[in-house]
């Protein structure tokens, strides 16, 4: 039992042994309002076991996984859950749909590797008996994929949510455009993506999600637990759709395409009024694809911005995401313009005392961490990695792991701190095995640092329950970096 990750809050295998066994009998007992879980958990069962799972709503004694819902210890919150295993079942209670699928997160995490093989394979199928009471430390978070670097097609980012969904992510912030891509269908601008999405890094073909295909990963992402929070990336890292309209250059010329990998270069035309009814119009086609709370817009690296056109700029730009009904996230640059208390700025700086973040938390903001030379994803883990940068320095496994998001920054305390996100950015990631390179085992440790509580750190248990994931990569078929710090089977 004490194999999950992130840690939960409690594990209590069972004093006396035993465990339940996952048969061609066993059904799956999910409450009205519990059927989409159930579903889901036999849609995970199935392959490997080979074994009908029923999901029913009839009440069965022996032999049931149960789904249930209300009825639980008001400190489980809406994302907790219990987890009770003995001979004759195990049943998962929670309050809400989300604490469902964490506990069937973790109950994937009991059930033998072989279980994530997606065609037949052998058991037994055990759940070691005993009980977890969990629910976590930060309610976001994170794991952000730039797709506009390198375009994801829908099923690489689909492949992505189901990898990050095992580690209880809630969060997946998709990096939608910016100096060599527009990546997101905007109905009133089209040349956006039928130019501006046409490349990519390096020159590929590059590409775009219709409006119809981003709805379907924002559900996609849903059943499993996960939020999208969409970012247009302004006013800087816009070449994508300058290059596309040329009226948005304060020149009136459009620049050509850029394939390169060079940052802040580029800026929207801070007083020219079209700037203001393009951004008006894109971001209200996004809140409509946004059933989440916050829209995300960029603002780092407007490095050919001025300060005050930055704050100009985004003094008009707060208040229309908030008419929009959503919140506002952003670089933690944003903080200059003094966005509401409502908005969660992103901290990417890579030291542990940053005096915007300070400002913006005594004026009651909650900031996202994702210091970039313990969260990025996409440094390299030492200097022959193959892929990714090191601007922010090599990142091993004990660098992301051994950080506490609680008191990582300075006059930042836990009760300012929203959560962790873990970026992947991609000017040099072209593919599926190339996220899992990088994401593969640096994810799982931000997750626990998002949701497991401080007393369970431990990096001699960290280590040993990471290893004891690598079966479990296997048959999923993530390509992971083996680093030499953890001790692989
Ligand atoms: C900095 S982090 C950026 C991105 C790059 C990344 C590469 C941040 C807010 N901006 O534009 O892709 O470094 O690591």
């Amino acid at each position: 039992m004490n194999q999950v990750i992130p840690a939960p809050v409690s594990v209590a295998p069972d004093r006396n042994g035993g465990e339940f066994r996952l048969t061609s009998q066993t059904v799956i007992q999910a409450e009205r309002g519990a059927q989409r879980v159930g579903e889901y958990l036999a849609g995970l069962l199935r392959p490997a076991t080979g074994y009908r799972l029923p999901v029913t709503g009839d009440r069965r004694s022996d032999g049931t996984i149960s789904l249930a819902l209300g009825r639980v210890d008001a400190q489980l919150g809406d994302e907790g859950y219990e987890l009770e295993a003995d001979r004759r079942g195990v049943e998962i209670k929670a309050r809400t749909a989300a604490g469902l699928l964490n506990g069937v997160q973790s109950l994937r995490q009991l059930l033998p590797a072989q279980v994530e093989s997606r065609s037949l394979a052998r058991g037994p199928w055990t759940v070691p008996a005993g009980r977890i009471v969990d629910y976590p430390r930060f309610a976001h978070r994170g794991a952000m994929l730039d797709v506009a670097r390198h375009f994801f097609a829908p099923d690489e980012v689909k492949r992505y949510i189901d990898q990050i969904s095992l580690y209880k992510i809630n969060e997946l912030h998709l990096h939608l455009a910016d100096d060599q891509g527009w990546r997101i269908e905007i109905k009133s601008w089209p040349r956006l993506t039928t130019y501006g999405g046409s490349t990519e890094v390096g020159g590929g073909p590059g590409g775009y999600y219709t409006q119809e295909q981003y709805r379907d990963l924002v559900s996609y992402a849903a059943a499993r637990g996960i939020a999208v929070i969409p970012e247009i990336d302004m006013p800087g890292h816009t070449n994508a759709a300058l290059a596309s309209y040329a009226e948005l250059n304060c020149d009136g010329v459009a620049p050509p395409l850029y394939t390169g990998t060079d940052v802040g270069f580029s800026s929207l035309c801070i007083d020219k009024e079209i700037t203001y009814r393009f951004v008006g119009d894109v971001l209200r086609e996004l809140a409509a694809l946004t059933p989440g709370e916050y829209l995300h817009i960029g603002g780092d690296e407007a490095h050919v911005t001025t300060e005050p056109d930055y704050i100009k700029f985004f003094q008009r730009v707060l208040p229309m995401v908030e008419a929009l009904g959503k919140k506002v996230s952003g670089w933690h640059e944003l903080i200059k313009a003094t966005p509401a208390v409502s908005a969660l700025p992103q901290y990417w700086g890579t030291t542990n005392s940053n005096a915007l973040v300070t400002d913006a938390v005594a004026r009651g903001n909650k900031i996202l961490l994702s210091p970039a030379n313990k969260s990025y994803l996409d440094m390299k883990y030492d200097e022959n990695t193959p892929l990714g940068l090191s601007w922010a320095g090599f990142i091993e496994v004990d660098d992301a792991y051994g950080w506490d998001p609680g008191t990582y920054l300075q006059g930042v305390p836990e009760s300012s701190v929203a959560g962790v996100e873990a970026p992947l950015w991609s000017e040099t990631l072209e593919n599926s095995d190339h996220i899992e390179f990088m994401a593969f085992p640096r994810l799982p440790a931000i997750a626990e640092l998002g949701w497991s509580p401080w007393s369970t750190h431990d990096w001699a248990s960290f280590r040993s329950r990471l290893a004891a994931q690598a079966p479990r990569w296997t048959e999923l078929g993530i390509d992971f970096y083996r680093s030499p710090q953890i001790d692989w089977p």
